[in-house]
This record gives structure tokens, C-alpha cells and sequence, in this order.
């Protein structure tokens, strides 16, 4: 058992698809891993419903269950670029964000089954069994729509690090709401505002007021090849390659600029476009060996278009640490050295 706070990143400039291989997942973890009995673990439903119960490991997995491919994105993820930090790579940049087929039980199957209050119930508290216990509220009609009790991850159990045997996906939403390990979910009628909501992952707005409850990952982008810390061997030909996702839909479109922005064509979606998930994008590029800067912008199929930096920081202001999703510049010098700039 490691208690400690950490973070791992997963390298996404080495990565090919949208399936991120279970060994690669990004880690975050507040209060460590846990390595947890499955056969002693219980989820327990609680507050308002007809029947609170007790669930064993055995008893969830004889339950109707799904598969779905979903990407997770911590809220923090590119938080550096606020500061314009410039860490080197895409992995440092991107990398906690990883995507996967998730298999378990969708949470409303759960939640008819203990009749919960259609009258009064509004919000779900997710909890988990690790040092942290750590804690999140969830709207009821989100918990009733796409959210899932998992207990597999890519064909296999979850692995320790990633929440095993059981943790919540909430599609779209940042990655503090997929609680791991988790043990309990108690059904209220108003947000439970615990001390992890409250003060984590929270916006810091121009006015100087908190902006709290941000949930979903907004409609973003990266070129992973060629990224920060690659190196272009030779003028000629490139596939530009990348990741585009949206936590409220399906990706629509893809453009990409080979000249710092001044002008944009339309990528090739190559995978699979599912809502809620990585797509990935392709771009062909003949490289004349002059320094230029390369950048990718997606948009959704609610019509919203990933923002440029400054088009963020006009309504975010300069002190916000998490929920960055603008678009990612990476500058190509004459020599081939591929780095992280912002330009606005
Ligand atoms: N119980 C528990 N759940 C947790 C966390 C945690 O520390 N403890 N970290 C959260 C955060 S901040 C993120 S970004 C994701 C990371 O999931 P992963 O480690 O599987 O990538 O799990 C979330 N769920
Ligand atoms: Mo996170």
C-alpha cells in the first residue's frame, strides 16, 4: 500500500489509435493505490431510496452488463500552459489523458434497483475506499444517463492503480468524479460540497470569484507527432497525427495550420467516432525544412470550436489552473527540433 500523492503521465507521442494500453494509463492518485480483497470489497447505496443495499463483487458482475470506450481527462491536464511553463513534451503537456473500453454496470440499473426517491433525489455522492475517501457529487441526470459501475478496463479487471475492483466512468466529466475504489454512492436532493469539490479543481474567474463544479472536459486537441522533443529527420513527407475529443459528444471535425494559424485544412478522422472518446486524426505534410509552427483544432458536433489561448484567457482570465483546452502550438526549427511555444 503507497499512500502517498503522485502523477503519471501517459506518453502519448508514443501511442498509435485511440485505445490507450492499460500499462500506459495515466495515474493520479491523492492518497495512493490501493490493493484491495475483492472478495471483502462492498458498494453500498444509501440516502434516498426505497431499499439501501449492499452489493458484493459476485452480486454486481451477475448484473446486465456494458462495454463502452470512453477517454478520461484529469481536470489539471495542460494546466501548466496558464503559465506558459512550456514542458517539453506532449506526455508532460496532454498525457493525463488516456482512453479505453470500460465494461461494468450502468449506475441507473443500480439506482432502479433500490428504488430511488423520483421526487426528492437530485444529486449522487460518489465515495472511495481509498486514504482520501475521496468524495463527488454528480448530477442525478447525469448518474441516470451514461455514468457505469465498472469493474474492467480493456478486456481485463481494472489494475490496482486504476481503481480496482470497482470505480465509477463518468463519460465526458473530469477525471476527479471517476472515483476508484469505490465503495459507497448516497443519493440527496442538494450537493454534498465536500471538502474535495469544494477547493479542488476549481476555476479561478477574472472577477476573482471560484468557479466551482466544473464538470465536463471541453471540446480539445493535440498533434502528438511531431511533438515537443521530436526532432524531424529530413525535410519531405510527414503524417501529421493526432488526438481530438469532446466530453459532450462526438467529434465533427478536425482542421489543421502548418503556418501558425494563418491558415487551416481539414484533417482525416481515421478511428472509430464515438461520443465521449479519443478520435483520432490524420494530416498529410510535405515539410520544405523552413521553421514554421504546426497546430490542430477540433471542433464538436455541438458546433463548439476548441479556442485559441488568448480566446480563453479573454473569458478565464490568467489564474486558473485547471480546465485548459486551447489549442497547442509546437514550433519546428530550421534544424528539425520540434518544441512547445504559445503563440497567440
Ligand atoms: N478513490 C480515488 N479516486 C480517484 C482519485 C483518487 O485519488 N482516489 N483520483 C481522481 C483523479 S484526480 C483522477 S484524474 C482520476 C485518475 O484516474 P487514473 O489514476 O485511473 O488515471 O481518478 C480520480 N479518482
Ligand atoms: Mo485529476
Amino acid at each position: 500500500r503507497v499512500t502517498q500523492a503522485s502523477v503519471s503521465f501517459t506518453p502519448l507521442q508514443g501511442l498509435f489509435g485511440i485505445i490507450t494500453p492499460s500499462g500506459l494509463h495515466f495515474e493520479r492518485h491523492h492518497q495512493g493505490w490501493h490493493d484491495i480483497d475483492p472478495s471483502g470489497h462492498r458498494l453500498m447505496i444509501n440516502g434516498l431510496v426505497k431499499e439501501e443495499r449492499v452489493f458484493t463483487m459476485d452480486d454486481l458482475m451477475r448484473l446486465p452488463s456494458v462495454s463502452r470506450i470512453h477517454f478520461i481527462e484529469c481536470g489539471a491536464n495542460t494546466g501548466a500552459e496558464w503559465g506558459n511553463v512550456a514542458l517539453p513534451t506532449v506526455q508532460y503537456t496532454h498525457g493525463m489523458l488516456s482512453c479505453s473500453e470500460f465494461t461494468g454496470v450502468l449506475l441507473s440499473t443500480l439506482l432502479d434497483m433500490c428504488g430511488y426517491d423520483k421526487k426528492r433525489a437530485r444529486f449522487v455522492l460518489a465515495e472511495g475506499a481509498d486514504g482520501s475517501s475521496m468524495t463527488r457529487t454528480i448530477s442525478l441526470e447525469r448518474a441516470l444517463d451514461d455514468v457505469m459501475v465498472a469493474w474492467a478496463m480493456n478486456g481485463e479487471m481494472l489494475r490496482p492503480e486504476n481503481g480496482y475492483p470497482l470505480r465509477l466512468v463518468v463519460p465526458g466529466v473530469q477525471g476527479v468524479s471517476w472515483v476508484k475504489y469505490l465503495r459507497r454512492i448516497e443519493v440527496g436532493d442538494e450537493r454534498y460540497d465536500t471538502k474535495d469539490e469544494t477547493i479542488h479543481y476549481i476555476d479561478m474567474m477574472p472577477n476573482g470569484m471560484h468557479r466551482q463544479y466544473t464538470s465536463i472536459q471541453e471540446c480539445k486537441s493535440v498533434i502528438t507527432s511531431p511533438s515537443g522533443g521530436q526532432i524531424l529527420l529530413d525535410r519531405g513527407y510527414y503524417n501529421i497525427s493526432g488526438l481530438a475529443w469532446s466530453g459532450r459528444g462526438r467529434i465533427k471535425r478536425v482542421d489543421v495550420s502548418v503556418d501558425g494559424g494563418r491558415n487551416w485544412k481539414t484533417a482525416r478522422l481515421e478511428s472509430l467516432i464515438l461520443p465521449k472518446a479519443l478520435t483520432r486524426f490524420n494530416f498529410d505534410w510535405v515539410w520544405d525544412g523552413s521553421p514554421t509552427i504546426i497546430q490542430s483544432r477540433a471542433i464538436d458536433e455541438t458546433g463548439y470550436v476548441q479556442p485559441k489561448m488568448n480566446q480563453l484567457r479573454a473569458v478565464r482570465g490568467t489564474k486558473s489552473i485547471y480546465h485548459n483546452n486551447a489549442i497547442q502550438s509546437w514550433k519546428i526549427d530550421s534544424n528539425g527540433e520540434v518544441s512547445n511555444v504559445q503563440v497567440s
